[in-house]
């Protein structure tokens, strides 16, 4: 934790006022440090009011999703026990990867007020300007075979719509594979990246991309096919509150799959499934199939019923899908 954040947690957990001097001692730090820090958590938007005699009060936290904020509050006991965090990286997958290779704890999330290189699958590009959203990586070290990492997919996504309704009292739902989709536009996507040897995965990370106070009329590329919580809630959301009730919900999911209970979370999933017993375009390398969707199992792959009543297993990995009518 930073010096920032170490204050800002003392701040933060005093009834009222806490003094110069018992921050000094309690960090080990000179006073005139505490000042200079002061002067940058008010620089980040804190409102910090200070008083002869008495000392600091945090009155005021802007909605960044530093490790502090999350943290405070949030009773999971993996999903975000350790926070990594950055006001711009890169992004958070690659960050997470080289994390979980250079062996990360479970659980541990990065998040990014903002990434340069944000991605989406097929080296698509993910949008977001800083501070909106919430753009977020988690490493899990599940004891999955390779063939069962959908599940992560879908527990991550089942999460978010349970989130939103709780956070946002929006009904979203999810396009398979990865969209998270609020009237019928784009809302969120995942990224889902793992590492196995053989018959064993070593991690899987699961990147969330989640369009919160943004608005997307301002992206000329996505202005027709994205919205955002705030466009279709009419109001700005609190992050730092629909961050925790996602981290709790992946946990509470993921104690389920750690269970052997993924039928429960596939079972949930299909509840919310935007596409299912609908006309369907499947785009895959240069190839376009037509159907409908009937299903989608355990495992990630969609059947598709053609016109001739004939089905076929379709792997979620590197496809397009979109909905015909
Ligand atoms: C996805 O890819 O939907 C997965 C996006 C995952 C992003 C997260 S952010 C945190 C983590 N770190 C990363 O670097 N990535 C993950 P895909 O299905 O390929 O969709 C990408 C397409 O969605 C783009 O080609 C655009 O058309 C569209 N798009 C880009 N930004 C968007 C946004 N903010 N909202 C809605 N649509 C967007």
């Amino acid at each position: 934790m930073s010096r920032t954040e170490e204050i800002l947690r003392l701040l933060k957990g005093a009834d009222g006022y806490i003094s110069g001097e018992r921050i000094a001692r309690e960090l080990g730090i000179s006073r005139a440090a505490v000042w200079k820090q002061i002067a940058v958590l008010r620089k980040k938007g804190f409102s910090i009011h200070s008083q002869p005699k008495l000392g600091y009060s945090l009155t005021f936290s802007p909605d960044r999703l530093m490790p502090s904020e999350v943290r405070d509050g949030l009773d999971t006991s993996v999903i975000g026990k350790e926070v990594i965090y950055f006001p711009e990286t890169e992004s958070t997958n690659l960050i997470a990867k080289k994390l979980a290779t250079d062996g990360a704890r479970e659980g541990t999330i990065v998040i990014a007020e903002a990434q340069t290189r944000g991605r989406g699958r097929l080296d698509r590009n993910w949008l977001a300007p800083p501070n909106k959203n919430i753009l977020m990586s988690v490493i899990f070290r599940p004891r999955i075979l390779p063939s069962r990492v959908f599940l992560l997919t879908m527990l991550s996504s089942l999460s978010i719509v349970k989130a939103i309704k709780e956070t946002a009292t929006l009904h979203a739902l999810i396009k398979w594979p990865n969209d998270i989709y609020i009237d019928g536009k784009k809302a969120g996507g995942i990224l889902t990246e793992f590492s196995a040897e053989q018959d064993r995965v070593s991690f899987v990370i699961v990147g969330v991309g989640l369009n919160v106070n943004f608005d997307p009329s301002l992206y000329p590329e996505i202005k027709d096919t994205a919205t955002s919580l705030s466009v279709a809630f009419g109001k700005k959301i609190h992050r730092v509150k629909l961050l925790q009730s996602i981290l709790r919900e992946i946990e509470k999911g993921y104690n389920r799959l750690k269970k052997g209970n993924g039928f429960q979370i596939h079972n949930e999933w299909k509840t919310y499934s935007l596409i299912t017993g609908k006309p369907v375009r499947i785009i895959s390398s240069g190839t376009v199939e037509e159907g409908i969707a009937e299903s989608v199992d355990e495992d990630g792959c969609l059947v598709l019923r053609y016109k001739n009543g004939k089905r076929k297993r379709i792997l979620s990995g590197d496809v397009s899908l979109r909905l015909t009518e």
